[in-house]
C-alpha cells in the first residue's frame, strides 16, 4: 500500500526506541494503544534529565533545584492546559490517571452535590472506571444510575435523550471515544442537552485527548479526564480539568500534606485550586514528561494525527473485512469512530487469536477490555482489540489480517 500522508510515519517510528526490537523473531507490531502507548525519545529523555539533573521536592524547598523543579512541574501544567483548550491552567489538577480523575470527581463533587434521588446518567459503553466510582457514589448518596443504550451499530441510542436525560438528572458521565466500539459520542451536543435540564456533564477523555483535538470550551464541558501513559507520556499521571468556578466550589479529596493553607489541631483550612487537589508529593518527573508528550503531540499536530488514524482506520476496516468469521464489535463506518478495532472470530477464543497474532509479533489485547456491561449488552465474553496510533504502518495491518487467518485455519 502506498504511503499514507500527511506525516513521515517511518521518520517519526524511529523516536520510539521500543519499536526497534523483534518479539518472537519478527519486528514488533504494536497494536495496544489504547491500553497504553509507546513513547517516544523526547519524553524519555525528559524524564531521565529530571532524575539526573534536577530531581528534588517542589512547591517547599527554596534552594535552587527545587525551584528548577517547581518551574518545570507548572510549566508543565501550563502546557497541558494549552493541549485542551483551559482558559486557565489553575483548572488543571494532576492526578495519577483518568480512573483518579473520575473518582475526585464522584467524591469531591459528589458528595457535595448529589443528594438521595437525584440521577446519575452513564452510557452502556462506559469503562468501568466511569461506572464503579458512580456506583459508589449512588451507595454512599441513595443516588440512582441510569444508562443510555447503544444501537446495533454500537452507537449511543440518543432517542433515548428525551426519556433519560430529564430534569433530576444531576450529572452526565460519558466517554468521548469508546476503548471497545472505537465509536466517537457527539460530546458538544450532550454537554448542552445536559446543562439544558440543570446537569452537569464529565467526559472521559482516555481515548480521545491521545487521538484527536479536544478542546474544553469549544465543547461546553464541565469535567474532563485523560491518562498520560496513552498519550506518550510516562505512567502514574494523568490530569482533570474542570471549569474553575466548579473546582472552586469543591471540597478536598484526600487531606495532607500541600493542600492546606493552615492546620490547627482540630481543624484545617485548605489550599487554593488546583494545589486543594493535589494532597502529598507528586509524580513531579512523570508530569514535568507529560509536558514534553504534549509538545511532542501538538509539534506532530493532533489534526494530523486524527488524519493519519482515520486513513489506517480505514485500510485495516477493509483488509479485516476479507477475514471469513470475523465480526467487528462496533461501527464498521468510518464516521465518528477511532482506530480502536474490537471483533470475534468465529470458532477461536480472544485469548488464543492474541496468542497466535503474538507468536507473529503483533501485541493486541483481549479480554473484557474493563467493560463488563457492554460485553454483556452483545452477549459475548471477551473480544480482541486491535488499537492504532501515530506510529502504526498499513504493513502492520497486513501482519495483523495474515495472523488472524492463521488462527482461523489452525481452530477451523
Ligand atoms: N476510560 C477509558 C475510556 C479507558 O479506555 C481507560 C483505560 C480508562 C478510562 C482508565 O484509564 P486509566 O489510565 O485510569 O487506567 N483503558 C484501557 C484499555 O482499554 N485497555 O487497558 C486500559
Amino acid at each position: 500500500m502506498a504511503k499514507l500522508s500527511p506525516f513521515d510515519v517511518v521518520a517519526l517510528r524511529r523516536e520510539f526506541p521500543i519499536l526497534q526490537q523483534h518479539v518472537n523473531g519478527k519486528l514488533l507490531a504494536f497494536l495496544d494503544s489504547g491500553a497504553s502507548s509507546q513513547k517516544p525519545r523526547q519524553v524519555i529523555e525528559c524524564l531521565d534529565d529530571y532524575y539526573r539533573r534536577y530531581n528534588a521536592n517542589v512547591h517547599r524547598g527554596v534552594y535552587k533545584l527545587s525551584e528548577e523543579a517547581t518551574f518545570a512541574f507548572e510549566r508543565a501544567r501550563g502546557k497541558v492546559a494549552r493541549f485542551i483548550g483551559a482558559a486557565h491552567k489553575r483548572e488543571v489538577v494532576f492526578t495519577r490517571n483518568t480512573t483518579e480523575a473520575i473518582n475526585l470527581v464522584a467524591y469531591a463533587w459528589g458528595g457535595a452535590n448529589i443528594r438521595a434521588g437525584d440521577r446519575i446518567l452513564l452510557t452502556l459503553m462506559e469503562h468501568h472506571s466511569n461506572i464503579v466510582p458512580w456506583q459508589m457514589l449512588a451507595q454512599r448518596t441513595g443516588a440512582k444510575l441510569d444508562y443510555i443504550g447503544l444501537t446495533d451499530e454500537g452507537r449511543l441510542d440518543l432517542a433515548e435523550l428525551d426519556t433519560k436525560l430529564t430534569e433530576g438528572v444531576k450529572l452526565l458521565a460519558v466517554t468521548q471515544q469508546s476503548n471497545v466500539l472505537g465509536t466517537v459520542n457527539p460530546i458538544a451536543m450532550l454537554a448542552e442537552r445536559a446543562h439544558a435540564v440543570g446537569a452537569k456533564i464529565l467526559v472521559d477523555g482516555a481515548q480521545s485527548v491521545p487521538h484527536m483535538p479536544v478542546d474544553v470550551r469549544a465543547l461546553g464541558i464541565d469535567f474532563l479526564a485523560f491518562s498520560g501513559h496513552k498519550m506518550c507520556a510516562p505512567t502514574g499521571i494523568g490530569a482533570l480539568w474542570a471549569r474553575r468556578e466548579i473546582l472552586e466550589s469543591m471540597p478536598p479529596f484526600m487531606g495532607g500534606g500541600s493542600m492546606i493553607e493552615l492546620v490547627e489541631r482540630d481543624h484545617s483550612t485548605y489550599a487554593e485550586v488546583p494545589t486543594r487537589f493535589e494532597a502529598g508529593t507528586p509524580a513531579i518527573g512523570e508530569a514535568i514528561a507529560l509536558g514534553a508528550a504534549c509538545d511532542y503531540l501538538a509539534n506532530v499536530g493532533m489534526e494530523a494525527i486524527h488524519t493519519y488514524e482515520q486513513e489506517l482506520l480505514g485500510y485495516a476496516l477493509d483488509r479485516l473485512a476479507s477475514v471469513e468469521g470475523l465480526r467487528i464489535i462496533g461501527p464498521q463506518s468510518m464516521e465518528e469512530r477511532g482506530a480502536a478495532l474490537s471483533f470475534t472470530l468465529e470458532g477461536v477464543h480472544p485469548h488464543d487469536v492474541a496468542g497466535i497474532l503474538d507468536g507473529e509479533g503483533v501485541a493486541v489485547r483481549a479480554g473484557h477490555h474493563c467493560t463488563q456491561p457492554l460485553h454483556r449488552h452483545y452477549d459475548i465474553p471477551a473480544s480482541t482489540r486491535a488499537s492504532f496510533y501515530i506510529y502504526n504502518l498499513p504493513e502492520e495491518v497486513d501482519r495483523l489480517t495474515v495472523g488472524l487467518e492463521k488462527a482461523r485455519k489452525l481452530f477451523s
